[in-house]
């Protein structure tokens, strides 16, 4: 399998998130990646490559200019508010809830901060836009080899991307790679594209990005919002809108969902995904289902992961791994590892 990889991730170095009334460590962290990787190398599953830059109208596919040009600009503006910020991570302070108005973009930085974001989760620091932006790099090139015609490719990034929507960022995600990748399969010729969600999380930011639309067919296995972040997305009530109506999915599950109740609802989805006979697949790959993993209330174990890329490899479609979630750094990397080795297989 063939992976996209770049060492800019590192440049994304939260400090700290605001959890419970404290700053605590940041559980997304560049050391996420370096388990993954030292795992592909163990077990040679194929070439890692470095992705080649993509332009910023890819990423205007996606995201609004005005989001784009706020993210790449934010930390220049934090540190213009005043030098001593260089040592502090940009955190939102205010949003503009229901009877707030978010059409007129503010002059003021943290003002923009609460209009671009969704929670107090999410630093953002001095090399947030590098890291994303070689990220997306990553995510489209791994969609663009599958054009080219590899059978499955992985885009080994982080910042992850699937709370992102078109304008905003949160959930510890700025630019949408799964999202980026799907729409990059359209933009080069594909006329159906699928992706699968399986972090632990809903994936709002994907389910928001193509909600209307019926090219691009969203389904996502995730904890319940009524108990999990994101909380305001992710219900099995959110089937689509307008010409997207039946072509979003959501299958939540209850905190403690064990193997069996999980696969049962991946055997929902893949048939789901096999009636639209999509060109392609992007997987957006959370391992955060981890029964050791210390954000997330699911309970997979490390060889579960195997047999859900073994399943996923049945569909006979064209794949894009795409890393998302999975803060149990010492097992991520045979937990990524095992699906991409169990769909090789
Ligand atoms: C991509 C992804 O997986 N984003 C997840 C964002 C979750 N944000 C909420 C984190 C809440 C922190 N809870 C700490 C629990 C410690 N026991
Ligand atoms: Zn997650």
């Amino acid at each position: 399998m063939l992976t996209f990889y770049n060492e800019q991730h590192g440049q994304h170095q939260g400090r700290y998130e605001i959890f419970r009334g404290e700053m605590v460590p940041c559980f997304e962290k560049a050391e996420r990646v370096d388990s993954v990787l030292a795992e592909l190398g163990r077990r040679g599953l194929g070439q890692i490559v470095t992705p080649h830059g993509v332009p910023l109208m890819t990423l205007e596919r996606v995201h609004s200019p005005r989001y784009l040009q706020f993210l790449r600009g934010a930390w220049n503006e934090w540190l213009a508010l005043d030098p001593a910020n260089a040592g502090k991570d940009a955190f939102p302070a205010v949003w503009p809830v229901r009877s707030l108005r978010s059409d007129i973009e503010p002059d003021n930085f943290c003002a923009r901060l609460g209009l671009y974001s969704m929670d107090s989760g999410t630093p953002i620091t001095a090399g947030t836009w590098t890291a994303a932006k070689t990220g997306a790099d990553c995510a489209v090139n791994a969609a663009h080899a599958l054009r080219l015609g590899e059978r499955s490719t992985f885009a080994l990034t982080r910042p992850p991307g699937h709370h992102a929507g078109a304008d905003f960022y949160g959930g510890y995600c700025f630019l949408n790679n799964a999202a980026l990748a799907a729409q990059h399969l359209l933009d080069d010729g594909a006329r159906k594209v699928a992706i699968l969600d399986i972090d632990y999380h809903h994936g709002n930011g994907t389910q928001s990005i193509f909600y209307d639309r019926s090219d691009v067919l969203f389904v996502s296995i995730h904890a319940d919002p009524r108990q999990e972040y994101p909380f305001y997305l992710g219900h099995a009530d959110e089937t689509g809108a307008g010409a997207g109506l039946g072509f979003n999915v959501n299958l939540p599950l209850p905190h403690g969902t064990g193997t069996q109740a999980w696969f049962a609802a991946l055997e929902t989805a893949c048939v789901r995904l096999q009636m639209y006979a999509p060109e392609a697949l992007v997987v957006s790959l959370g391992v955060d289902t981890f029964a050791g993993d210390p954000l997330s209330h699911f309970a997979l174990q490390s060889a579960d992961y195997l047999r859900i890329g073994e399943r996923l490899a049945w569909l006979g479609l064209p794949t894009a791994f795409v890393f998302e979630g999975g803060y149990a750094v010492k097992e991520l990397g045979v937990n990524v590892v095992n699906v991409l080795e169990g769909f090789e297989t």
